[in-house]
């Protein structure tokens, strides 16, 4: 074929919410720059995206590639029957997904004839080598990084394409979306906007999506270059604040307090992701510079309050429940707001895995009482390893084919919402939401502004005798004063 445009495709995922801007397509859309004509549809932003992909396809189908990130979730709900739809009003159409979903998810997708092939990673490089075969019209079958369907029909999958070095990128062109719809309003500022500085995460934690798409590797784009965006989202877009969406900022020491010093004077705030091991090992100059750079929260995984778990995690035998006290206390003398998630209900024994964990967020915050927490329930991810393989023991099974996934049960899953897993039992996750329930009233979060002292005391009364004997049981008085209190954790409903 001849490729003579491209779609890039951000289907929905922020339903009635400012949309988080497409990173991953400003990513892949500039390598494309001058080499392929293509342009970014957002389903964020248009009521119709369907319509708004066949506009641009117009009478030109057969030279036409749709590319489509897809993350778990309404993502893949949303892209499912749009890509379904125009496959079947233009059969010669291209369609690529990419994105977390199809990375780990590559022989559903392939299952579906929705799908012509999966770039699985970062997916930069691949895409550009895929669009170049396919233009040319040589084979497709060196290229790593890249699943489809065999001759048989079956899904197949070449090995895993080195990250690109992050470095060695074109700079996203952000003159390609309509940058004033992304500035959000978060906690962080008035005008919150993302960017992502570095690939990958030098660590393997099994129960972790990121690393399928990484396989232990870390790049990252120099202090330099990242502080030239700072500025360019300030100057341009009045941008005050900044998600660092890395899945580990923090990984180079020189590198954060470099970037530290270059935008101190900005005005910016920030927030990112770190490992307790690494920032334990930060010196004070450093923290001194990122306080002072703007910097307002870390997130943090601290996973489990049992040494035992974080073992069985693989946070590779650096994390101990008490480095993540030290950590908490130190950020708290700093004003940085850590915020530590927790993954309950692991197995083997989920019982007494959340409980051990609750009792442990106790001590933290009786320790620094604004550590925002957020607990997750485990959910499997593809990798090997124990809790893999003893969900599956457990009867745990991922869908075969799209339309499973697609299905109330798995959208839910994939959320961590889900009710379904083998091996916790409805009892424990009540629990869990009732403790949740109580810490938050006991300890409301700093970052919704709009509670008033008033009713943060409020809180703190209706709770206290609740959470200081553990009865966490059925705190309906307490769902009651959230409601009407509209109660909501900014920085949890963001990602
Ligand atoms: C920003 C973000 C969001 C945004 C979505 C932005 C958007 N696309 O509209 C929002 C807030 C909506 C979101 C939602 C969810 N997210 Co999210 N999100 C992220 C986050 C923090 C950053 C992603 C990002 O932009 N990175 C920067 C870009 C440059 O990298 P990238 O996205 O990986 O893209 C690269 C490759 O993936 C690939 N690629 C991706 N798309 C495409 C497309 C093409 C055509 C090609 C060629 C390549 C390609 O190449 C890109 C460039 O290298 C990641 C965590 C992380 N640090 O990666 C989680 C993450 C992806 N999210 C995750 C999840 C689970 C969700 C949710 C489903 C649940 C939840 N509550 O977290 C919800 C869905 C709810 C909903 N309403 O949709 C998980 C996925 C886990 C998994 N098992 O797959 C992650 C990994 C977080 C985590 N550690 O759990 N998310």
């Amino acid at each position: 074929m001849t490729v003579a445009k491209i779609i890039l495709f951000n289907p929905r995922s922020s339903a009635g919410r400012t949309p988080v801007l497409p990173m991953s397509l400003l990513a892949v859309g500039a390598v494309l720059e001058g080499r392929f004509p293509y342009v970014i549809v957002d389903g964020n932003l248009v009521d119709d995206a369907a319509a708004a992909i066949e506009d641009h396809i117009g009478a030109e189908a057969a030279s036409t590639v749709l590319a489509v990130t897809v993350m778990p979730g309404p993502q893949l709900e949303h892209a499912l029957p749009v890509c379904r739809g125009l496959k079947e009003r233009h059969g010669e159409l291209t369609v690529v997904w990419a994105g977390y979903f199809p990375s780990q998810h590559w022989d559903s997708c392939l299952k579906s004839p929705v799908v012509d092939y999966v770039v699985r990673g970062h997916g930069e490089l691949v895409f550009s080598e895929l669009l170049e075969a396919l233009d040319g019209g040589s084979s497709v079958e060196q290229i790593e990084g890249l699943a489809r369907r065999d001759e048989t029909g079956a899904p197949v999958t070449s090995k895993q394409a080195p990250i690109p070095h992050p470095a060695g990128l074109p700079e996203w062109n952000f003159d390609r979306v309509p940058m004033e719809r992304y500035l959000r309003d978060t906690f962080l500022g008035r005008r919150t906007v993302g960017y992502a500085s570095s690939y990958g995460c030098p660590y393997f934690c099994n129960f972790c999506a990121v690393v399928n798409m990484v396989g232990g590797r870390w790049r990252a784009q120099s202090a330099e270059r990242v502080a030239r965006v700072f500025e360019a989202y300030r100057r341009r877009w009045g941008v005050d604040a900044v998600e660092l969406v890395d899945n580990n900022f923090f990984v180079d020491e020189q590198r954060v307090a470099e970037f530290s010093d270059r935008i101190k004077g900005l005005g910016m705030a920030w927030w990112g992701e770190g490992r307790v091991d690494t920032l334990l090992k930060y010196d004070d100059a450093s923290w001194r510079a990122m306080r002072d750079a703007g910097l307002k929260m870390i997130f943090l995984g601290a996973e489990s309050g049992s040494a035992e778990t974080l073992q069985r995690m693989d946070k590779g035998g650096r994390l101990a429940p008490e480095m993540t006290l030290e950590l908490v206390a130190k950020l708290g003398g700093l004003g940085i707001v850590p915020e530590l998630s927790f993954v309950l209900g692991n197995p083997p024994d989920p019982e007494a895995d959340a409980v051990g964990t609750m009792e442990f967020i106790r001590r933290v915050k009786k320790l620094n009482p604004l550590t925002e927490i957020i607990l997750y329930m485990y959910t499997p991810v593809p990798l090997a390893g124990d809790l893999y393989n003893e969900a599956k023991a457990k009867g745990f099974a991922f869908p075969e084919t799209l339309d499973e996934w697609v299905g109330p049960d798995w959208l839910d899953f994939v959320q961590r919402r889900s009710d379904a897993m083998p091996w916790v039992g409805r009892s424990l996750k009540s629990r869990i939401r009732h403790f949740e329930r109580v810490l938050n009233a006991y300890y409301p979060t700093s970052t919704m502004t709009r509670l008033t002292p008033a009713r943060r005391a409020l809180l703190r009364a209706a709770s206290a005798w609740r959470y200081r004997t553990r009865a966490y049981a059925w705190p309906l008085e307490l769902d009651f004063l959230h409601r009407v209190m509209r109660y909501q954790r900014p920085e949890t409903s963001g990602f």
